[in-house]
């Protein structure tokens, strides 16, 4: 069964040109004039664009005593509608727990994907069997690893153990990935905060300045280039953090920076909202910053300092959240962006000027897809990639809703927003996964998609000194010690 999209501009990182493009089973035949298949989709007037990489999900993650609401099922059912063909969740070992275990539950939970998926290896807790279970990871088709600065007490690590991480990273040609806040500094403030009684949701922003995640970026951005390792700053919220990524980019160092959509489009004052629960439904980490701090972000997606934009898509219900009323270290951190992510971006940064269309595909696809080591088998159109593709019309428009998102959470934080230019088809290897506004992809039809690792790597970028090699003097009338 082959399918041809008929009468599209098709628009790549780089490119934009009139095309066909004729799918045959999972992959991409052929992208040119005239192209003939058995079923047709109609693109006139549309674009078609490789399939959305959200390269950060929590999905069915157990996290401050509850799991994220959205699992596999209802999460991929969001990406899909939301023009996203494929997930990175984060792989969470308990403490002590093996790698190995922890990602055969991982594959358990998405068993039930309708997209594509892969995960990031969390390090939770450092030993012998972590340096040791680490290879057999990547051997098992992960090449990332993940290390929280934050949440001391819970998945933080210290940076003894993120130095010998990242330089097992380096090592076995891995690439470690964090999570920047400086949790002693956080966990300070949080308790400052409750004895002075602020205990409400604004005072999360309060307890996570922007300092904590500047400090944090530029402490792994130095670890990272002494072990000699390229570095992927998550959820990068801020001009301290983007500078400090800016900086090291310009010394040569191999350091990403992945902003999210909520932090592009929404600030702080969210958290000012009188009614708790609004304020609530909004807590994450980093938070929401200022104007200033997205002009920022905004700025480094259109120069390139910046590379992706993800959503750290971690939802949780309101039930939930109100786990923390009377004490706001006890909200569940976390929001939804899965299902509005293209639109949003689309609607603030290509419609208004900020982001060209190739740029709009690069972040939400294709440089994801290069530094994770799976491009172009995703993250582009070209025959023998996967037909992971979407269809957006720019005409097409909608007020943002809870009440008709495919998200298993009671609102949305987009909730009222005008969008246009929305995903109106979405492909997932070479199946029709979502048109017409419902989804069309079975539970448990997304598949594990291997990332190889790359070439091991030893040397400090900034200087290109060997770091493997010190220098030994020999000494003669070596005095005799005490
Ligand atoms: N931040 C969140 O808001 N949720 C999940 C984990 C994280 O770091
Ligand atoms: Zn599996
Ligand atoms: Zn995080
Ligand atoms: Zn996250």
């Amino acid at each position: 069964m082959t399918i041809v999209i008929k009468g599209g501009t098709v628009v790549t990182a780089d490119l934009t040109f009139r095309a066909d493009v004729l799918v045959d089973g999972d992959t991409i035949a052929a992208v040119g004039p005239d192209l003939v298949g058995d079923e047709v989709i109609d693109a006139s007037g549309a674009y078609v664009m490789p399939g959305g990489i959200d390269p950060h999900t929590h999905l069915e993650m157990p996290f401050m005593g509850t799991f994220s609401s959205d699992d596999f099922d209802t999460g991929t059912a969001a990406a899909l509608a939301g023009g996203t063909t494929m997930v990175v969740d984060f792989c969470l070992p308990a403490p002590n727990e093996s790698l190995i275990d922890a990602l055969q539950a991982w594959h358990q939970k998405a068993g039930k994907a309708r997209t594509d998926y892969s995960f990031h290896m969390a390090i939770t807790w450092w030993g012998e069997k972590v340096f040791d279970e680490m290879p057999l990871v990547v051997e098992r088709g992960i090449n990332t690893f993940k290390h929280f600065m934050a949440y001391k007490g819970a998945l933080m690590v210290n940076d003894d153990e993120m130095f010998a991480s990242f330089s097992r990273c380096a090592e076995i040609g891995a690439m470690p990935l964090v999570h920047a806040e400086n949790g002693d500094v956080v966990a300070f403030l949080q308790q400052k905060l409750l004895a002075e009684g602020n205990n409400g949701p604004e005072a999360h922003a309060y307890s996570r300045p922007p300092e904590v995640e500047g400090e944090a970026t530029n402490r792994a951005i130095m670890i990272a280039d002494q072990a000699g390792v390229p570095l992927y700053v998550v959820h990068v919220s801020c001009e301290q953090s983007h500078e400090a990524i800016r900086r090291a980019r310009q010394k040569g160092m191999r350091v990403y920076g992945e902003p999210l959509i909520q932090h592009l489009t929404l600030d702080e004052r969210e958290y000012f909202n009188a009614d708790w629960d609004y304020a609530a439904r909004r807590v994450m980490s980093p938070p929401f910053r200022d104007k200033a701090n997205q002009d920022s972000l905004w700025a480094g997606l259109a120069s390139g300092s910046l590379q992706v934009v993800a959503t750290d898509h971690c939802a949780f219900t309101t039930q939930q959240k109100r786990f923390g009323v009377g004490d706001f270290t006890k909200i569940p951190n976390g929001t939804g962006g899965l299902e509005d992510r293209l639109a949003m971006l689309w609607t603030r940064g290509v419609r208004t000027g900020r982001l060209t269309m190739n740029e709009f595909v690069a972040a939400t696809s294709t440089n994801i897809a290069k530094i994770l080591n799976i491009y172009p088998r995703k993250g582009a159109i070209l025959p023998g990639a996967d037909a992971d593709l979407v269809i957006l019309d720019p005409a097409a428009t909608k007020t943002i809703s809870a009440a008709t998102q495919k998200s298993a959470i009671d609102y949305n934080v987009f909730e009222g927003m005008e969008v246009t230019g929305l995903p109106v088809v979405t492909l997932s290897r070479g199946r029709i996964a979502y048109q017409n506004g419902e989804i069309r992809s079975e539970t448990g039809t997304g598949r594990f998609v291997e990332r190889p690792a790359g070439p091991p790597v030893a040397k400090a970028l900034s200087t290109w000194k060997e770091l493997t090699a010190p220098r030994r003097i020999e000494r003669s009338g070596i005095p005799a010690g005490v």
